[in-house]
């Protein structure tokens, strides 16, 4: 019977059935513990003997338990790990990964070319003052010319800024020019109640450069200018200087490169000029030097400011600015660095 008890235990295939046999076996009602009770019934002599017997069955089986106790764990444990397994060397999901956003690509790629010719990089603040918007650009209050730039005013001296050519003002106000040479620009977002087209938007992108010292001359200007092109268009584009006007630079121009989409010809997108205009720039007027205390009798330079949008427009060959501010993730993806 021992023998065989032990098989029992030896055939239990899982922990529950062998939890209820060790109570068949070992509880009150088991064989062991009745044996113990009559042993009562034996003569004294016998009663050690059998005693010492049915304590070493109980223990016997019961080391039995625990050893197929252990067993049956083990071998859950090892079922569990080997469903569980992982294979690391299988190739994981694909993580959708951000990019910058097509515009600040273009203003990245100007900010590390002035970065490598020794300019400082600043921005801005968007919602700015009438005083550094306008007055201190040679616009003073009913200048005409204010018209050019349709303006969101917040109050009669706060607006939104529709140029970053205010930099030009604030940096001009705290440059100490013993220290050498202002070499700076100042990418951001401006405003203008311009009506949206294929070519404007209300909001867009500006990158203001100025250089202040004392022997600056166009031909300066127009050698930056001719680099900026060329950094991002190759030699695919052609650029032309035009004279033009703004009340903060004096001689100004306006640059405009090759329409990228009719190549010249002329189209809807180019007005049917064959040319798109990119930026203003001019030799910075004495009136703004002067203004933010700068001597114009002994130093002079050059500021431009490019719109980085028409510059993206350019380079992908977008024939809608306003696919810029959707935010539509199928449109901007087009636009990975990688690709
Ligand atoms: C200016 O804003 C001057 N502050 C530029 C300047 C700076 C001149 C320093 C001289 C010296 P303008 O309004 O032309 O100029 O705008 C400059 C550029 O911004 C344009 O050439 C164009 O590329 C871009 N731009 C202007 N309006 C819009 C618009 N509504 N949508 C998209 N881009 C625009």
């Amino acid at each position: 019977i021992r023998q065989e008890r032990k098989q029992d235990i030896k055939d239990v295939v899982d922990l529950k059935k062998l939890d209820s046999l060790r109570v068949e076996l070992l509880g009150k009602k088991g064989p062991i513990t009745q044996a113990l009770r009559g042993m009562r019934d034996l003569p004294a002599d016998e009663r050690p003997t059998f005693g010492q017997f049915a304590n070493t069955v109980r223990d016997e089986l019961q080391s039995a338990i625990e050893t197929r106790r252990d067993e049956l764990k083990k071998a859950m444990l090892n079922k569990q790990l080997a469903s569980e397994k992982i294979d690391v060397t299988l190739p994981g999901k694909p993580v959708a990964q951000g990019q910058p956003h097509v515009i600040q690509q273009i203003v990245d790629q100007i900010e590390d070319l002035f970065i490598g010719m020794g300019y400082q990089v600043l921005s801005g603040p968007e919602v700015e003052e009438d005083k550094y918007n306008f007055e201190m650009m040679n616009l003073p209050k009913d200048h005409p010319a204010r018209d050019m730039q349709d303006t969101f005013y917040i109050t009669k001296e706060i607006l939104m800024r529709t140029q970053t050519s205010p930099m030009q003002a604030r940096t001009l106000e705290k440059h100490d020019f013993s220290k050498g040479p202002l070499k700076m620009i100042s990418p951001g977002v401006v405003y203008r109640r311009d009506t949206d087209d294929p070519t404007h938007s209300h909001q867009f992108h500006q990158v203001e450069g100025i250089v202040i010292d004392k022997h600056i001359t166009m031909a300066d200007l127009k050698g930056t200018l001719e680099l900026i092109a060329h950094e991002l268009f190759g030699n695919r584009f052609n650029i032309r200087l035009r004279p033009s006007y703004f009340p903060f630079t004096e001689p100004s121009v306006e640059a405009d490169i090759t329409c990228f989409n009719c190549g010249g010809k002329g189209c809807a997108v180019c007005k049917y000029t064959g040319w798109i205009e990119v930026l203003g720039a001019g030799m910075v007027h004495p009136n703004v030097l002067e203004m933010a205390g700068v001597d114009s009798e002994v130093y002079g330079g050059f500021a431009f400011g490019l719109g980085p949008d028409r510059f993206a427009m350019l380079k992908y060959g977008v024939d809608d600015i306003r696919n810029f501010y959707l935010n539509d993730v199928r449109f901007l993806t087009q636009f990975s660095k990688k690709g």
